[in-house]
């Protein structure tokens, strides 16, 4: 559980079918688990005037992301598909910020990336938060090795102070062990790791 006030912001990331639905394309284990927990977050920080902010992986049928098309994952969240929408038992209360779009790589909420080039372009979601006065932001979602984790590294170098909640996240572990390291990587980032 943490601490919520109006200063500051609570980033729900990518609690969608492919990867927490067990019949997801891209199903991370547990990811259904998180649900609840990320549902009482949500409570906790809408009742202490917080901002929420949902990010959805929202990609092409085609992209460089996919491993048909050259890149490393199995076809997921694909735009206007089951996969895609937000898990039914998820609390949607605040806006949705899409990433990956027109076929870059979508791993964090606040950049997405030319898959070739590996070019960075900001998402809306710096500026939402600026303008709302946000200075904190606690990250929940899936997943911890991936999106979460990317998503919390671009808040800390953005100047957030920002906190990551185990109990709200699950990893892919394309690597074994690769959530474990994302959690030690986070903290010596500087996030405060819970
Ligand atoms: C994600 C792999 C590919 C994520 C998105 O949401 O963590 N992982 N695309
Ligand atoms: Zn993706």
């Amino acid at each position: 559980m943490a601490d919520y006030d109006a200063r500051t912001a609570l980033i729900v990331v990518d609690v969608q079918n492919d990867f927490a639905d067990p019949a997801g394309g891209l199903y991370v284990r547990g990811g259904e688990e998180i649900v609840p927990h990320v549902n009482d977050e949500i409570e906790r920080a809408r009742g202490a005037g917080a901002l929420v902010v949902y990010t959805q992986d929202w990609h092409p049928e085609s992209t460089p992301h996919f491993e048909k098309d050259g890149g490393v994952w199995p076809v997921h969240c694909v735009r206007d598909t089951w996969g895609a929408e937000l898990h039914p038992a998820l609390r949607v209360e605040g806006e949705v910020v899409r990433k990956g779009t027109d076929g870059e790589d979508g791993y964090s909420g606040f950049t997405v990336r030319d898959p070739r080039s590996g070019a960075p372009t900001p998402t809306v979601m710096e500026s939402k938060l600026r303008e709302r006065g946000v200075e904190r932001v606690v990250v929940v979602g899936i997943a911890a090795d991936v999106c979460v984790k990317e998503t919390a590294l671009d808040a800390v170098t953005r100047g957030f102070g920002t906190t990551v909640l185990r109990e709200a996240t699950r990893g892919v572990d394309l690597q074994p062990g690769d959530t474990e390291l994302a959690f030690v990587a986070l903290a010596e980032a500087g996030a405060a790791v819970e």
